[in-house]
């Protein structure tokens, strides 16, 4: 079998043992895009508006639903209709990071509810491998699939070395809930895991990746961007997430300005997705 880096994304949606990884890496091939935006705006009708012109050019939108001030379940509605029409995944970036039995409520219950509508949500590994117990409990059976923060964008942020190397071996003990990673390159690869062939070694992991931006290099705030190219040929991540680069950082980017941004991102994500199936 070649190395993940090198097999499209529809052979590994066929292969995968997640069914909301398979709905990922599909929706991939089917719309010739890697690219998820990340939508952090403060207003509900700010969100919808862009999801609705980026979403022809995506396979996934990220919110943060927390940051919404006119949050309301008729979002959460409109958003899945938006994801029927134009055929994308949604990821709520919840970054849960407390002991099983909390994250197990704050994941199922609140105002949010969160399991109910996104099909992807992710966590840290800070509270140890409970906090996995806990999500799968409620998102396995849902069909979620839940993504480990081995590694962040963040200048000196502290995601590294031996700590990121546990979340793969976590990841392991999860097979059919950790569909992949966030992460800055294939954490996965052989060399990386702590010493010989770990259990699960080979399964397919989604490695997305935020830090991304074609004009900028960082925000003053810590965060670092690279190129789609970067990211994906030279680092071999699988999704690029792209946030202010489309929509500006503001919540007033025109529709017009957005579906050029998200086109130009969509572009030069899938080219280097090309480039590195080629070398
Ligand atoms: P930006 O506007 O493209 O910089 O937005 C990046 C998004 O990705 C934003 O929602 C962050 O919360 C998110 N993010 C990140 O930037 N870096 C990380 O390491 C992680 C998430 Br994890």
């Amino acid at each position: 079998m070649p190395s993940i880096t090198k097999r499209t994304y529809g052979s590994r949606a066929a292969a995968h043992p997640i069914p909301v990884a398979q709905q990922l890496l599909a929706c991939c091939e089917r719309k010739q895009t890697n690219l998820c935006v990340s939508v952090d705006v403060t207003k509900k009708a700010a969100l919808l508006r862009i999801a609705d012109a980026a979403g022809p050019y995506i396979c996934c939108v990220k919110t943060h639903i927390d940051i919404v001030e006119d949050f309301d379940q008729d979002l959460v509605q409109q958003l899945q209709a938006l994801a029927d029409k134009h055929d994308f995944l949604i990821w709520e970036d919840r970054k849960f990071a407390d002991i099983g039995n909390t994250v197990r409520l704050q994941y199922s219950s609140g105002i949010y509810k969160i399991a109910s509508w996104s099909h992807i949500t992710n966590a840290h590994l800070v509270p140890g491998e409970g906090i996995l117990t806990g999500l799968a409990s409620v998102g396995q059976p849902l069909g979620r699939g839940l993504l480990l923060l081995a590694e962040m964008s963040a200048k000196g942020n502290l995601a590294t070395g031996d700590y990121t190397r546990k979340n793969v071996e976590a990841a392991r003990r999860f097979p059919d809930f950790v569909m992949g990673f966030v992460a800055m390159r294939r954490v996965d690869e052989r060399e990386e895991t702590a010493g010989g062939v770990a259990p699960g070694e080979g399964a397919d992991y989604v490695i997305m990746t935020p830090g991304v931006g074609l004009d900028s290099k960082g925000d003053g705030m810590g965060q670092q961007y690279r190129t789609p190219d970067e990211v994906v040929n030279e680092s071999g991540c699988d999704i690029i997430i792209v946030g202010r680069g489309i929509y500006g950082g503001g919540e007033g980017s025109a529709d017009d300005e957005i579906v050029r941004q998200s086109k130009r991102y969509q572009e030069a994500g899938w080219k280097a997705y090309l480039d590195r199936l080629e070398q």
